[in-house]
């Protein structure tokens, strides 16, 4: 059972490499997953191959018609195929959609170029989806992001335990690591790394994952039921951060300053 994707894209160019390296590469190579990388200007239309025109109503910019887009799906899809449309006004990409999609035997990436695209193509697709809150020049990047995203999950691309241990498949962000040296610019490393109590390293970890994640993206924890054990951590931690904020704190906390803090994006 391996995973079919094609990409449908007027610059085909921006696909290979990223695809060429790392767990991609080696996914691709192994045969565990198909990356097709094909030219919207196959589909386009007349003589000049044309994909995009002018906005009725007027307006800046240009917007891509439907025509093409509905001729390469219909080229491309099967029973099976799960066509998604990149839009930064789409479904914000998630570990459970990336696994989903995983799951998937033929998924067709459609990746948008111009101011946007003709309102019926959305009507040619199974769903939309967004890599975050920003605007691409078109959705290439987005579509590499979402291939990487659900490449990895494919069994034998990584190792099992890799995907299973993983902060997002627990729903909190990452524990601290540390490698050699043991001080490094007169940092150490945690007691418990070193002591070889498995246990005690697990415990650690599992606390550290909920503290960072109680500091960093609030948004996660509320979202989880909480284990008795792990709200005993959360609470202390959360005594800790409002110790923080009312004066009396001295010194820095390890997640201070890497974050962020109020929520609300100044910009
Ligand atoms: C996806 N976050 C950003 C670019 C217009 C559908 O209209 C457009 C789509 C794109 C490509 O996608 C993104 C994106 N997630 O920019 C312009």
């Amino acid at each position: 059972m391996t995973l079919e994707i094609d990409v449908l894209t007027l610059f085909p160019g921006m696909l290979a490499g990223p695809l060429d390296e790392s767990i991609p590469g080696r996914a691709i190579a192994r045969g565990l997953v198909t990356v097709r990388v094909r030219d919207l200007r196959e589909w386009g239309i007349g003589r000049h191959r044309s994909v995009d025109d002018a906005p009725y109503g007027g307006g800046a910019g240009m917007v891509l018609r439907p025509e093409p887009v509905g001729d390469a799906l219909d080229a491309l899809r099967r029973p099976g195929s799960t066509a998604v449309l990149m839009d930064p006004a789409g479904e914000p990409l998630r570990q459970s959609i990336a696994r989903e999609l995983a799951g998937l035997e033929h998924l067709i990436l459609l990746c948008p170029r111009y101011e946007g695209v003709d309102e019926r193509v959305r009507s040619l697709v199974d769903r939309e989806l967004s890599i975050g809150d920003y605007v691409l020049s078109g959705g290439e990047l987005a579509a590499l992001v979402v291939i990487d995203a659900v490449i990895r999950l494919v069994p034998g691309a990584i190792e099992e335990a890799s995907t299973v241990e993983e902060s997002f498949s627990q729903g909190l962000l990452e524990y601290p690591q540390y490698t050699r040296p043991a001080v490094y610019r007169g940092m150490g490393v945690p007691d418990v790394l070193t002591s070889g109590d498995h246990g005690a390293v697990a415990r650690w970890r599992h606390a550290e994952a909920l503290r960072r994640t109680l500091r960093r993206r609030p948004d996660l924890l509320e979202v989880r039921q909480l284990t008795p054990d792990e709200r005993r951590v959360v609470d202390a931690e959360r005594a800790a951060i409002d110790g923080e904020r009312s004066g009396d704190h001295v010194g820095r906390s390890a997640d201070e300053g890497a974050g962020r803090r109020s929520g609300v994006d100044p910009a």
